[in-house]
């Protein structure tokens, strides 16, 4: 007979981690807010003055009785905590997932299978290599994180912007990242990959060759986080409510489209703009211009191979290609608020593989099981102990009863007098959950073979993907993953790197490699082709589809003459359309006065070709050549950049030496006519008639 309970001995109530203790002010404010009219100190007293220390007389020592200049100091000490050793520099916003349920037939897990179901998320873009400081629009790979808070528990899909990786088992992930990184006596170069350490890895270790060539093409300067695809990189498998198992890969596809920078752009905007899609995120947000992805999967069935036509589902430098099955909307995805406070959310935000709900499970992926360590284990350093779970952002919405306790900061004030299973001090509370009330049952999956340190055959083809890859963009795109390769390898120091890394490039393309040879002045070596899949027509950003124009940047050049009715008309065709104008003029200040006046908004000096995705000139903008703007419009020239004029604006493209004629320079009679076009050419992202015209030696 178990002895009498005591009064205190009742059951840990069940509630998330949110609701325990200290419930906030009580006319509802957020407890976790700053809060009241006054300055305090951290303990809530309030404080007269902080600008002077408690000192023994005017020109006496402070006191160490200054609790205040002590605190004050003591917390600035410690604002800052580690950076997160890879994917540091990031951006991140609250959102929106909506299940269509045209999962529910795979997954019981209920955010994907629920048809309409709406559940809160939190996602986190990021570069790779750069430090938290480090420009935006480095070549790099971009993390396309998200957190599901989801009424089953918390579901993370840490996912890049490109579907295959580096490397094929966790165990070399601290090899890619050292060889990535600065090199370790000088610490530079900071976020890039043109330098001797990467290229020597990525030359040595061929299973590298797919995810480089993605890098080196335009996906690795997205124009915006808004529009880039997102992959969860991994095969997972999904459970349904019979317990039939498929194996899947997640996509999500922007509805913007994917755009890329050019690396003149790039190179631009780490100088002139290194916050550059921090900024455009933020904007785009805040104007109400939500960024939007549709999730879809490719499902494949879970036999014993977990193979598909011939390719290794478990090898995460693989894709199955769009045209071979199919990608299978369903949810979507919407961005809908910019978050507080920088810090608190963004930063402290953690991510884990392990993260996973009833109805999603792993499968034997070699990176993806070492990585279901990395990402928990990280956690404790970055943010200072196992209680980082109850940081806000990390909070999960389902109710948490976990029988975890202790450690350093604990929020919580836990209740209940047996935090162990089994028990009967608390009535055996809290119950383990079986299938039927939602626990997560792992499906049995059937696993044996010798204990090796060994990798399987099919891991072993490193370079057909990467040739079919290239082989599946357009012109243009082929231009610009040559220059790249060119630019990175022209900036390695030891020739016998680049020596092997056209060897890479002649298995892949032999126009490539030649062309590569060519701009580092190496001979190229002989082709030594490998045979690849049919290109794949999903894999190139140049479609000639149209998409929206959502936050897109419109300047326009404008001066105390300039025909300020038309610009106003033109304004408000751009912004009905979701776009954005900058009028643009030499000095600053307002134009004109009354209904039409314009504010402007850059000047010939704080603009920058980069921020805009087309340039206008308006009726009577000053003819006086300035080099600032001639500088502006030939580098927006070089970058593909829809052009437009009304009236006499044509005369300032003339005088810069651009030629009105040429593809991409539209004309109308006024501000109003000329907004469905320049609005028809923002859909199309570049002018991509003119690529033929700008060689790399522009630029
Ligand atoms: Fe990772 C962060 C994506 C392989 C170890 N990773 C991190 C983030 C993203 C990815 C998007 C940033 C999350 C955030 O915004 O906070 N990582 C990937 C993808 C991979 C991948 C798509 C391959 C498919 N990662 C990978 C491996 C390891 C790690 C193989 C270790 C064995 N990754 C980490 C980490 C990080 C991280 C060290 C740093 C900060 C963090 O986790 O929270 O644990």
């Amino acid at each position: 007979m178990p002895p009498a309970r005591k009064p205190d001995q009742s059951a840990p109530e069940t509630v998330s981690a949110t609701g325990v203790g200290y419930e906030g002010p009580e006319d509802g404010r957020d407890p976790r807010a700053q809060a009241g009219d006054f300055l305090t100190s951290p303990m809530g007293v309030r404080l007269p003055d902080t600008d002077h220390s408690l000192k023994a007389g005017r020109r006496g020592p402070t006191l160490l009785e200054d609790f205040h200049l002590r605190e004050k100091i003591n917390a600035f000490d410690h604002e800052r905590i580690p950076e997160r050793v890879v994917h540091a520099r990031g951006a991140a916003a609250h959102g929106v997932f909506t299940a269509y349920g045209t999962a529910g037939t795979i997954t019981r897990a209920a955010v994907l299978a629920e048809k309409d179901l709406e559940t809160p998320v939190f996602v986190r873009f990021s570069t790779v290599l750069g430090s938290r400081g480090s420009a935006d629009t480095a070549r790099d790979t971009r993390g396309f994180a998200v957190k599901f808070y989801s009424k089953e528990g918390n579901w993370d899909l840490v996912g890049n912007n490109m579907p295959v990786f580096f490397i094929q088992d966790a165990i070399k992930f601290p090899d890619i990242i050292h060889a990535g990184k600065p090199n370790p006596s000088r610490e530079i170069p900071q976020a890039q990959s043109a330098h001797d350490s990467f290229w020597d890895f990525v030359t040595l270790h061929t299973e590298a060759t797919h995810h480089t060539i993605w890098n080196m093409s335009d996906r690795g300067i997205p124009r915006s986080y808004r529009m880039m695809e997102g992959f969860g990189v991994h095969t997972f498998r999904l459970v349904n409510e019979a317990r039939e198992t498929v194996l899947v890969q997640f996509k999500w596809t922007p509805k913007l489209g994917v755009h890329s920078l050019t690396w003149e752009e790039a190179q631009l905007a780490a100088g002139a703009d290194p916050d550059f899609h921090r900024r455009d995120l933020a904007d785009a947000i805040e104007a109400g211009a939500f960024p939007e992805w549709e999730l879809g999967v490719q499902v494949f069935p879970d036999n014993d191979e977990q193979m598909y036509e011939g390719i290794d589902l478990l090898d995460p430098t693989k894709i199955v290609p769009e045209e071979m099955v199919p990608v299978q909307p369903i949810g979507k995805l919407v961005l809908t608020a910019n978050p507080t406070n920088y810090f608190a959310e963004t930063e402290q935000v953690a991510f884990n593989t392990g993260h996973v709900v009833p109805g999603i499970e792993f499968t034997n992926d070699p990176l993806l099981q070492g990585r279901n360590f990395s990402y928990l284990d990280t956690q404790l350093t970055r943010l200072g102990g196992p209680n980082w779970r109850q940081i806000p952002v990390n909070r999960p919405h389902a109710p948490v009863n976990d029988n975890l306790r202790d450690g350093f900061m604990q929020q919580g004030i836990p209740t209940g007098d047996a935090p162990y299973l089994p028990n009967t001090v608390d009535d055996g509370e809290p119950k383990p959950a079986d299938w039927e009330h939602g626990g997560y049952v792992t499906v049995p999956r059937h696993v044996e073979g010798d204990v090796v340190r060994e990798t399987q055959s099919s891991f072993e083809d490193h370079f057909s993907q990467a040739a079919m890859f290239y082989a599946s963009l357009s012109e243009p795109e082929k231009v610009h993953t040559t220059e790249a390769y060119t630019f990175e390898l022209g900036k390695v120091y030891e020739k016998e790197i680049k020596v092997r890394a056209l060897g890479v490039l002649a298995k892949i393309d032999t126009e490539l490699c030649a062309r590569v040879a060519a701009g580092l002045g190496l001979p190229a070596p002989e082709p030594d082709l490998v045979e690849h899949l049919e290109a794949s027509p999903a894999l190139s950003q140049v479609t000639g589809q149209t998409h929206p124009v959502d936050g897109r940047q419109v300047a326009v050049i404008a001066g105390p003459d300039a025909d300020l009715a038309g610009i106003a008309a033109f304004r408000e065709a751009i912004e009905a359309a979701g776009a954005q104008v900058k009028v643009l003029a030499p000095a600053g200040g307002e134009l004109g006065s009354g209904k039409t006046q314009q504010v402007v908004e850059r000047t010939y000096v704080t603009a920058r070709s980069i921020e805009f995705d087309a340039v206008v000139v308006a009726d009577g903008a000053p003819k006086e050549k300035d080099i600032k703007a001639v500088v502006l419009l030939h580098e927006a020239f070089r970058q593909l950049k829809a052009f437009g004029t009304w009236g006499d604006g044509a005369e300032v493209l003339t005088a810069a030496g651009i030629d009105t004629t040429g593809p991409g320079v539209l004309s109308a009679d006024s501000g109003a006519a000329l907004a469905a076009d320049v609005i028809a050419a923002l859909s199309l992202h570049r002018v991509w008639d003119r690529a033929a015209l700008v060689t790399s030696s522009a630029v």
